[in-house]
């Protein structure tokens, strides 16, 4: 996710008929509702074409439930993509399509084993990363992330075991601000690097936002989070995101963006 006109591109995938097996662990119990997700799917595309993304939409694979998800294959940093080893062995077969449409505009660094890291996970905020430690990435891989972005400054924070991802939790919806729940992320590492905004736990999944300037892409269904933000001059699109929360993902876990 990025600031005002740094979002120029992304890479999104299309909802497969097997998303019913997508992965879910935390905020979903799993998608009941293909159609549905597709039309949710859709809505986000547009409203980023809205805001003047170039979007390229990758075939769906319907031998990946999870393939919606592109977030978590590649870090994008200064003309380079690290193409990610998923903390999730099964789906590492997501990569080939997401590679080779970012190869044609980047420089494209793997990463090796053992090293696993799901790129939703990997925040920047201003001048340095913040990296989720999480059942998903090891500490080989966030060592892996220091050597990509090298020498901007990796921050590591230690993501609960009852969440997915860093972004799942927390993201930036301005320059020099974070949006996380009131609950978890305590340790100072957040505050470290800008001035954190914090919301009710019950709405720790309206965390996820999108940035375009001043308006963000939030999930609809959220309204303590909304009056915050309202109240600190943000204009908000709220998205329909039940399906796609379904199988843990948030607005951010559907793009590439670069
Ligand atoms: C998974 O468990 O990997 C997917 N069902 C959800 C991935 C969501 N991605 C993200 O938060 N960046």
């Amino acid at each position: 996710m990025g600031h005002s006109g740094t979002i120029a591109r992304a890479i999104v995938r299309g909802v497969p008929d097997s998303y019913q097996q997508a992965t879910a662990n935390y905020f979903g119990s799993g998608p009941t509702d293909v159609s549905e997700a597709r039309r949710q799917h859709s809505a986000y595309v547009a409203t980023l074409r809205d805001f003047g993304v170039a979007v390229t939409e990758l075939d769906t694979d319907e031998e990946c439930p999870d393939c919606i998800f592109v977030e978590d294959l590649a870090v994008i940093y200064n003309g380079r993509a690290l193409l990610t080893r998923p903390g999730l062995a099964s789906r590492r077969g997501e990569m080939q399509p997401v590679a080779e449409a970012l190869g044609a505009a980047l420089e494209l660094v793997p990463m090796e084993a053992p090293a696993t890291l799901d790129g939703g996970d990997v925040l920047r905020v201003g001048n340095c990363f913040v990296v989720g430690l999480s059942t998903r990435t090891n500490p080989a891989g966030t060592q892996a992330l220091r050597d990509f972005v090298a020498p901007m400054p990796v921050h590591e924070i230690v993501i609960p075991d009852d969440q997915l991802h860093l972004k799942s939790i927390c993201t930036s919806p301005d320059e020099g601000v974070l949006l996380g729940p009131e609950h978890t992320l305590l340790d100072g590492t957040l505050e470290s690097v800008a001035e954190v905004i914090r919301v009710p736990a019950t709405e720790t999944y309206g965390c996820n936002v999108i940035a375009f300037g001043n308006e963000l892409l939030v999930a609809a269904g959220y309204p303590a989070t909304h009056a915050i933000l309202e109240q600190r001059g943000f204009q908000l699109h709220p998205l329909e995101m039940s399906q796609i929360r379904a199988a843990d993902g948030s607005l951010t876990c559907l793009s590439v963006f670069y």
